[in-house]
């Protein structure tokens, strides 16, 4: 197997692999088996539900292979364990850790040499590669999970890898990483832009990969609307802060008149010119108020795509709830997004300087509590125009 489309394939696990590896390569065992927060998974356990989705998909239900550790895949269930009940769990770890997600990738790669995968496939999941792209994405969306972790943790334990830069240090190669090139500083006031009312094509189309819950593609109309060329600055929020006496972000810390950033046990001047990071939703809407806007809906985050600077950067709190697109149907599984609909979870668009650039897309819809601020989560104003 040396060219064609399940060599890019192999190709693409392995970049996605070295990527996770990278994020662990400096930390011991007992970094990797220790609960740094209720709210987050240890990453030991992120790293065998990485391998345990894979074995699921890729080595039992398109190779028809038995697991290979039994029943196992029930601790690596998302929804049958909440977060902070995953440090207790008997888990893989340490060395059998590694040996499974070696071994699972064995196989899935002597399971891609047997399978067809082209455009005239049958079966859905493979059509196109369907599966592998699941698979792919879902790595590369868990390895964002693991820096949120890794934010947690000293810098002198940390990963020396440039995909592990905070917004701090974003300006080094961003072209190796970043399809959308963030904002480098941005004006303490932002420009806004005008997008006149109309329908507006929302979602995904029906080719390509994207996850159920951005299909179907589906018009809306909108009403006319402002909305800001960038995020948030930091400076603009040190204001709020000074102003309302609010909770700073998280990671940040006074010092004097100013503020520092500690992620990663750091203690660096923070930069004002930079996008905002780690607010929570509800911080989210107030800093909008205070400034005499709202947050803008995920329909007009996805109609002002186009002509917005520094997506990617942070991602960006809308006023949405999570719910699904008229005529909606789950695929390839219920669980994905379907008992996350509802008015529990808020809608996060564009995606962060964590996310890898294949999991960024225009219809792209992450989702997370209103409460959650170890997300590198910032703030985009809109208002009635
Ligand atoms: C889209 C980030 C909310 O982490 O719960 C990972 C992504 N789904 N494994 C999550 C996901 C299944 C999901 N978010
Ligand atoms: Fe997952």
């Amino acid at each position: 197997m040396t060219s064609g489309p399940k060599a890019a394939i192999a190709e693409r696990l392995d970049e996605a692999r070295q990527r996770t590896l990278e994020l662990i390569e400096p930390l011991d065992d007992t970094q990797l088996n220790r609960v740094y927060s209720e709210i987050l998974s240890p990453l030991a356990w992120d790293l065998g539900h990485i391998a345990n989705f894979e074995e699921l998909w890729l080595v039992q239900t398109i190779g028809g292979r038995e697991p290979l550790h039994g029943d196992l895949g029930r601790l690596y269930d998302a929804i049958e364990n909440p977060r902070r009940t995953r440090g207790e769990l008997p888990i893989l770890r340490d060395a059998e850790l590694r040996a499974y997600l070696a071994d699972v990738r064995e196989r899935t790669l002597e399971v891609l040499e047997e399978v067809e995968i082209g455009p005239e496939v049958e079966d859905p999941l493979l059509r196109d590669g369907f599966v592998y792209e699941l698979l792919l994405a879902h790595e590369l969306q868990h390895n964002e999970t693991m820096l949120q972790l890794l934010q947690m943790v000293d810098a002198s334990e940390s990963p020396r890898d440039a995909g592990h830069r905070s917004p701090g240090q974003m300006p080094v190669q961003l072209d190796r990483h970043f399809e959308y090139p963030p904002v480098r500083a941005m004006p303490r006031v932002p420009e806004t832009v005008r997008i006149n009312g109309g329908s507006f094509e929302i979602g995904a189309t029906a080719q390509g990969f994207a996850y159920d819950n951005e299909r179907p593609r589906h018009r809306v109309e909108l009403n006319a609307f402002e909305i800001d060329r960038t995020p948030v600055s930091n400076g603009a929020y040190a204001e709020f802060v000074e102003d309302r006496g609010a909770e700073p972000p998280m990671y940040w810390k006074r010092d004097g008149e100013g503020w520092i950033r500690t992620a990663m046990g750091r203690r660096e001047p923070l930069d004002l010119t930079e996008p905002v990071v780690h607010v929570s939703w509800h911080e989210a809407d107030a800093f909008a108020r205070w400034a005499g806007k709202r947050l803008p809906t995920e329909h007009e985050w996805e109609a002002a795509r186009p002509h917005l600077d520094g997506v990617g950067s942070v991602w960006e709190w809308t006023s949405s709830d999570f719910l699904a697109y008229p005529g909606f149907e789950a695929y390839p599984y219920r669980e994905y997004s379907e008992p996350f609909f509802g008015d529990t979870y808020k809608v996060l668009r564009g995606g962060s300087w964590a996310t890898h650039p294949s999991v960024m897309r225009p219809s792209f819809r992450n989702w997370d509590l209103p409460e959650r601020r170890q997300i590198f989560s910032g703030i985009r104003c809109a208002r009635d125009a």
